[in-house]
């Protein structure tokens, strides 16, 4: 289906040049670490196979048997390893966070950073640290669809020089709770109900509208997870969040509170919710395929890291509390300084060892970087590491390859379940005299490099309270709503109105439009109610203090538009019998100087035949890349193929489908008659013509994502 560049897998990545020993004395020491991880990926190609005990193996058809209609030999040693190894191949999947899709790649610092932080990874442009990062879904199990209405987990483990950082976000800036001790409410509540186990992948239901209508501190974020951001078109095309304002710390020890942002070069979209769904049968693997094409074919997907910066003397300038996790702050306020960028350049050889296995932990911080007393985040920073013990089986996770660091890890720690440092010398203690003393710790900056908290001074009682500077739940929703476009909230409304309307309890539907919605913005909760036949309600229940600014624009996707063109968008150029060959080369040849990939569908698999006699060879039918799978489209000329495509009820679904979803459509200009047959009319992003100025507005379009003009038109089209 793609056009595949058959590109080694990234042999010029930094982390394979690393391997090949090009880099730095400096670097020596982290060279040699990436080897050592790298010795563990295993090629089978040219080797025997044999058994786990390292026996070659001459039948691996057969079961041992007393004669050959005789029963099986408990005897058969090889059998058994195979079938016992196999009948434990499962291990627990993740609680949260379940399904989801990684890769590897670098980060590299624009500049020296060491105003702000002494953490090496941003001190030295030249310094290339690995990282590997794993999206995922929150609801749904391991197998669920890529494209449901959810929260995207964006977790980044940097291998630096001082041991592993994982800046463990999602693609939203605040969640839906302040403290961690409800985080087990909270998942109970959005997870499939318990008494059916339905839905799956999905919160629309009784028991996670219950909870967050009863918990108005999950306001805002419920209002992100109603707009499109929960329905990305790609992981690449997702910003992402640390969430928790963090410290960095310098080496004279100055600490400055900082939010982390990851900036997508390929701009911020998502899919129609209808698209969304129908993705969910059509292709459930669509985001983790997507990020897994562009990579393979070289389209490498970068973020910009930046944070923003707030000295500790402006802790308390703002009117939300900074260790409030349902709170942004407004990038109007303080914008985001760029440090660094990221590119994921190379694909897992083996999605068990690599991105099922890797363990994150916000816990897992490098010197120069610290915590703030948020609550949710304290609370995260006890979990990560737990539910490791249960889901990889014991403390030794940190020796699975993908999690060791790459500096080396000597502790006095010993033993438990699947060990695999064989510990030389005798003392498993500090201080010891046997062993020299060693491994001896580390005096901080500036003389070492060992870790050193930040000496936050804390003075209080010990009580079970939450503060009252994190009691304003509704002015960041109701700055979120206003500053999206009227399209976003159109969405936003929708999303409410299709979400309540699958809750089976009225009490519940009315008690989120009435004391949730009503205390964000009274529009909003009158349209809702009217989808839902409700009374809309009159008034707010709540008084907001707080002076948050009417609008933030940086909230708004329509203002991430990216800054990579069309490059590795998906093109579908759909033919038929008597296509023009001229007009299929010169389009493909004019969207690939874009960058994009094109792909050739046609009514089955089979070649077609062009009207200069040639056999046309296509990618996919279309059946195969239904149009929720592309981009954009465009219909090369020829007057047979035309009349084909216009008599064929795949061809005329594709155009429709694709033209209700909002798509950049394009076709040669004797397809006005198949236009007419249609009830399409053109538009910014409908273009009719045979020449460089029709195929330039159409990539025009493109850049947009969506042709957001034509929404209120698209409507009168059938789903
Ligand atoms: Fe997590 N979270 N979480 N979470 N989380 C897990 O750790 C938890 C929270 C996030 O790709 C688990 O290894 C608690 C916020 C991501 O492997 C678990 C609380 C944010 C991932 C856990 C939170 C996240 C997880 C499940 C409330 C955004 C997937 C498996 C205090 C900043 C990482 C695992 C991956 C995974 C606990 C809240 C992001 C159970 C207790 C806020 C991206 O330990």
């Amino acid at each position: 289906m793609t056009r595949r560049t058959d590109m080694p897998k990234t042999p010029d990545s930094p982390r394979d040049s690393q391997l090949a020993g090009t880099h730095t004395p400096d670097r020596a020491n982290t060279n040699a670490k990436v080897q050592s991880l790298e010795s563990v990926r295993s090629d089978a190609t040219g080797q025997a196979l044999r058994t786990n005990q390292g026996v070659k193996i001459a039948d691996n058809q057969n079961t041992l048997k007393a004669g050959v209609r005789g029963p099986s030999l408990l005897e058969d040693f090889i059998m058994r390893e195979k079938i016992t190894h196999f009948d434990h191949e499962r291990i627990p999947e993740r609680i949260v966070h379940a399904r989801g899709t990684g890769a590897h790649g670098y980060f590299q610092s624009y500049g020296c950073h060491e105003q702000l932080t002494k953490a090496g990874f941003l001190q030295d442009p030249q310094k290339i640290t690995p990282v590997f990062v794993r999206f995922s879904t929150v609801q749904g199990p391991r197998g669920s669809g890529d494209t449901v209405r959810d929260v995207r987990g964006f977790a980044v483990k940097f291998y630096t020089d001082e041991g592993n950082f994982d800046l463990v976000g999602n693609n939203m800036p605040v969640f839906f709770i302040q403290d961690a001790i409800k985080f087990p409410d909270f998942v109970h509540a959005v997870k499939p109900e318990p008494h059916n186990e339905v839905p799956t992948g999905a919160s629309a239901h009784d028991t996670f509208w219950d909870f967050v209508s009863l918990v108005p501190e999950s306001a805002h974020m419920v209002m992100w997870a109603m707009s499109d951001r929960a329905i990305p078109r790609s992981l690449r095309m997702m910003e992402g969040f640390g969430v928790h304002t963090f410290r960095l710390i310098n080496a004279q020890g100055e600490a400055t509170f900082v939010k982390f942002h990851w900036k997508p070069r390929q701009g911020v979209h998502s899919v129609l919710w209808d698209e969304a769904q129908k993705l969910g049968g059509k292709d459930p693997d669509f985001h983790r395929r997507d990020l897994w094409e562009a990579i393979e074919t070289g389209d490498y997907p970068e973020w910009e890291l930046g944070v923003q910066i707030v000295p500790e003397a402006d802790e308390h300038n703002f009117d939300f509390d900074l260790l409030d996790p349902t709170k942004i702050i407004p990038e109007e306020l303080v914008p985001v300084t760029p440090l660094g960028k990221m590119v994921l350049n190379r694909n897992p050889d083996n999605f068990f060892a690599e991105v099922e296995q890797i363990a994150f932990c916000p816990g897992h911080i490098v010197p120069g970087i610290d915590f703030t007393n948020d609550p949710l985040l304290q609370g995260r920073l006890f979990s990560y590491t737990d539910t490791q013990l249960s889901r990889l089986g014991g403390p030794n996770f940190h020796e699975i390859p993908i999690n060791r660091p790459i500096v080396p890890n000597h502790s006095s720690q010993r033993d438990a379940m699947h060990r695999m440092t064989i510990d030389k010398g005798r003392a498993s203690y500090e201080p010891n005299s046997i062993d020299g003393g060693w491994p001896k710790e580390t005096p901080p900056a500036p003389h070492g490099g060992g870790f050193e908290s930040y000496q936050e001074r804390i003075d209080g009682h010990k009580i079970r309270q939450r503060s009252d500077s994190f009691s304003d739940h509704f002015s960041q929703a109701r700055l979120f709503f206003q500053s999206m476009s009227p399209t976003e909230q159109q969405h936003i409304i929708k999303a409410y109105s299709f979400e309540l309307g699958k809750v089976e309890r009225e009490a519940i539907r009315v008690r989120e439009v009435n004391e949730i919605l009503a205390n964000i913005d009274l529009d909003l909760a009158a349209a809702v109610a009217t989808n839902l036949g409700l009374p809309a309600p009159k008034a707010a229940t709540v008084q907001v203090k707080g002076s948050t600014p009417a609008q933030s624009p940086a909230l708004s996707q329509m203002n991430h538009p990216g800054s990579v063109g069309i490059k590795g968008r998906k093109i579908a150029l759909l033919v038929a019998d008597g296509v023009e060959g001229a007009s299929v080369d010169r389009l493909v040849k004019a969207f690939e100087a874009q960058s994009a990939r094109v792909l050739v569908l046609g009514p089955t698999s089979a070649p077609v035949t062009t009207a200069e006699g040639k056999a046309l060879a296509v990618d996919a039918s279309m059946e195969g890349m239904p149009s929720v799978m592309i981009d954009g489209l465009w219909v090369p000329a020829g007057k047979a193929a035309l009349e084909a495509l216009g008599k064929s009820g795949l061809a005329k679904h594709y155009l429709l489908e694709a033209y209700k979803h909002l798509k950049p459509m394009g076709m040669a200009s004797e397809g006005k008659a198949l236009l007419n047959a249609l009830g399409l009319n053109e538009d910014a992003g409908l273009l009719l013509g045979d020449d460089q100025q029709a195929v330039d507005a159409f990539v025009k379009a493109l850049e947009q994502h969506r042709v957001w003009a034509r929404e209120a038109v698209a409507e009168a089209i059938p789903a």
